[in-house]
């Protein structure tokens, strides 16, 4: 048997950001109070996270560049929600958020962790945001916390 490694969530290390859309900001919020929650029942107080808002779902991989390249943050999160409407804007919005944050996490080196919900309706989105499909911010987070432990394993 090789040696396996994985993330540690008993080891968090570092500070995280977490950056979140305004737009459907009930939902947003939503997974953004997953998101605290899961990060203080693993250790990580409000002392080591940022919170910053974006206008849309747009916007989320300019501002998790600008926090990665920082260098402060062992994780960053993306929060949004994207509800299809009549138009292909919706196509847009939401390639633009999954390219970019998908790049971001991998130019940086800096887990990126894409908490975006792409719904068909906003009944779906209430349900994956804290209802009876769980929250995808809590999942977030953690997959944030789980990245950030391992890349420490792999790289020391
Ligand atoms: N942004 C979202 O986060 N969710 C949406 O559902 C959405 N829709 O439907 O338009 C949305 N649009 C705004 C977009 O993210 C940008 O803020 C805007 O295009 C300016 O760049």
């Amino acid at each position: 048997m090789p040696a396996v490694s994985e993330g540690d969530m008993g080891r968090v290390p570092g500070r995280f950001a977490i950056a979140a859309a305004k737009y459907n900001a009930v939902i947003v919020d939503a997974l953004l109070a997953g998101a605290l929650d899961a990060f203080q029942r693993h250790g990580v107080g409000q002392d080591r996270l940022d919170v910053v808002k974006v206008p849309g779902s747009f916007e989320l991989p300019l501002a998790a560049r600008t926090m990665a390249n920082t260098g402060r943050y062992a994780g960053v999160v993306c929060l949004g929600c994207v509800i299809r409407g009549d138009t292909d804007h919706y196509e847009y919005v939401c390639r633009a958020a999954a390219d970019g944050i998908l790049q971001i996490g991998l130019t940086t080196g800096v887990p990126v962790i894409f908490g975006v919900l792409t719904c068909e309706t906003m009944d779906q989105a209430v349900e994956r945001a804290g209802g009876s499909a769980g929250n995808k911010g809590t999942e977030a987070a953690v997959t944030a916390m789980e990245m950030a432990s391992l890349l420490v394993k792999i790289t020391c």
